[in-house]
C-alpha cells in the first residue's frame, strides 16, 4: 500500500490532493478541500484501469460546483423544507440555497471546508483521516461539532468511508458522500445502461420541488423496484409521475430492508465492472445526475445528463417534518457513526 501527495495552488488557495494506492494498483484520489473525491481508478474485466467517478478537469471548478461532485456533504444531506426545523422546542432558521429550501448543509456546508488530513498506512490498507470542527451556529445549526471522516482503501479493492461526529449540544446531523459513479470507465457512456440491484421495498414520495411529502410508497410493480435488479434507463421514459418530478430520472430516498448481505449492487455490462455498497445507514438517495447539464469540462470529456449515479447512503431530513422516518437527531455527547464500504470487482 502507498500514498501520494500533491500540492496545488487554486485561485490563491493552497490545496493538497492525496492518492491512496493499493497493491493491485487501484487508487482513490481526493482533496483536502471538501474531502472531494477527484478520481477512482479500477480495472475492467480485461484488467484495463480507468476512472469510475466524475471529476473536474480544472480543479477551480470545484469552488462553484452546484453538483457537489465527489464532495462530503453535511451537516445535513438532502433538503430541509423551508430551511427551518424545530429541536427541543426551539425553531432554527437555516440559510436558503435552493429556492426557499436548504440543500446539502447550505452554502457553507462541509463540501466547501478545508479538512485537516492525516495519513495512516498499514501493510494491507491505507487510510486518510479528515478532521474538521464546525462551531456552534455555523450554517445555522446548533452545537459545536467535531467531525472525523476516514477514507480507507485496502487490498481487497474496498474503499470505506467512516464518519464520526460529536456535538456538545443536541443537534441534527446526517452525512454522506456525493460521488457520481460511472462504471463504463473514463466516462465513455452515460449510466443509463448500468444495472442497479437494491435491497429496498419502499421509497419516499417527492413533491415538485423534490421535497419529501411524508408518504412512503411501495416499489412493487413500478420502475422503482430494484429488488431484482433493473437498468437506470427504465426510469427515463416510464411516465411514472415520480420520475417526472425528478426530471425523468431518480432522485429518491430508498429505505433499506436490510435483508440482503449487500445493500446495493451496481454493474455495467460492457466494462464488466461491479460496485457493491454496504452500509449501516437506513436509506440511500439514488440520484442519476438528472440536473447535470452539458458544458462542464470534466477530466475525460464534457458533461451531459445521466453521466453518473450517486449512491448517497444516509438518514433522512424528512424525519424533521414527518413522523415515522429514521431520525437525524444527534444527542449531546453521543457519537454519530456512519460506515459505508464500496467494493470494486468485475464479472
Ligand atoms: C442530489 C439531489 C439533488 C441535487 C444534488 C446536486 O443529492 O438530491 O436533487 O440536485 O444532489
Amino acid at each position: 500500500m502507498r500514498t501520494k501527495k500533491e500540492h496545488l495552488s487554486i485561485e490563491g488557495q493552497e490545496w493538497t490532493e492525496f492518492t491512496l494506492v493499493n497493491d493491485k494498483g487501484v487508487s482513490v484520489s481526493f482533496l483536502d478541500y471538501g474531502g472531494i473525491i477527484t478520481s477512482i481508478n479500477t480495472p475492467d474485466k480485461n484488467g484495463v484501469f480507468e476512472n469510475v467517478v466524475i471529476g473536474y478537469d480544472d480543479y477551480k471548478d470545484y469552488l462553484t460546483d452546484g453538483n457537489y461532485f465527489g464532495a462530503l456533504i453535511g451537516r445535513v444531506s438532502g433538503r430541509i423544507e423551508n430551511s427551518t426545523f424545530e429541536l427541543n422546542g426551539k425553531t432554527y432558521n437555516l440559510p436558503q440555497n435552493e429556492g426557499d429550501h436548504h440543500l446539502h448543509g447550505g452554502p457553507v456546508g462541509l463540501h466547501g471546508v478545508r479538512w485537516q488530513v492525516e495519513l495512516v498506512d498499514t501493510a494491507t490498507s491505507s487510510s486518510a483521516v479528515l478532521y474538521h470542527t464546525s462551531i456552534d451556529g455555523e450554517a445555522g445549526y446548533p452545537g459545536t461539532v467535531k467531525f472525523k471522516v476516514t477514507y480507507t482503501l485496502n487490498n481487497e479493492n474496498q474503499f470505506t468511508i467512516d464518519y464520526e461526529a460529536f456535538s456538545d449540544e443536541d443537534t441534527v446531523l446526517s452525512l454522506t458522500n456525493h460521488s457520481y459513479f460511472n462504471l463504463s470507465g473514463n466516462l465513455k457512456e452515460t449510466v443509463l445502461n448500468h444495472n442497479v440491484k437494491m435491497d429496498a421495498s419502499q421509497f419516499i414520495e417527492l413533491d415538485e420541488a423534490l421535497i419529501p411529502t411524508g408518504r412512503l410508497l411501495p416499489v412493487a410493480n413500478t420502475v422503482f423496484d430494484f429488488t431484482k435488479g433493473r437498468k437506470i434507463v427504465d426510469g427515463v421514459d416510464s411516465g411514472d409521475p415520480q420520475n417526472k418530478v425528478a426530471s425523468d430520472g431518480y432522485d429518491h430516498f430508498f429505505l433499506f430492508d436490510h435483508k440482503e448481505e449487500e445493500n446495493v449492487v451496481v454493474s455495467e455490462p460492457n466494462s464488466g465492472r461491479i460496485l457493491t455498497v454496504k452500509t449501516n445507514q437506513p436509506a440511500m438517495v439514488l440520484y442519476t445526475a438528472n440536473s447535470v447539464g452539458p458544458g462542464l469540462k470534466l477530466k475525460e470529456r464534457e458533461s451531459e445528463k445521466y453521466l453518473g449515479v450517486c449512491l448517497e447512503t444516509q438518514s433522512t431530513p424528512a424525519s424533521l417534518k414527518h413522523p415515522g422516518f429514521p431520525s437525524i437527531k444527534l444527542a449531546k455527547d453521543e457519537t454519530y457513526r456512519h460506515t459505508t464500504t464500496f467494493t470494486f470487482s468485475t464479472l
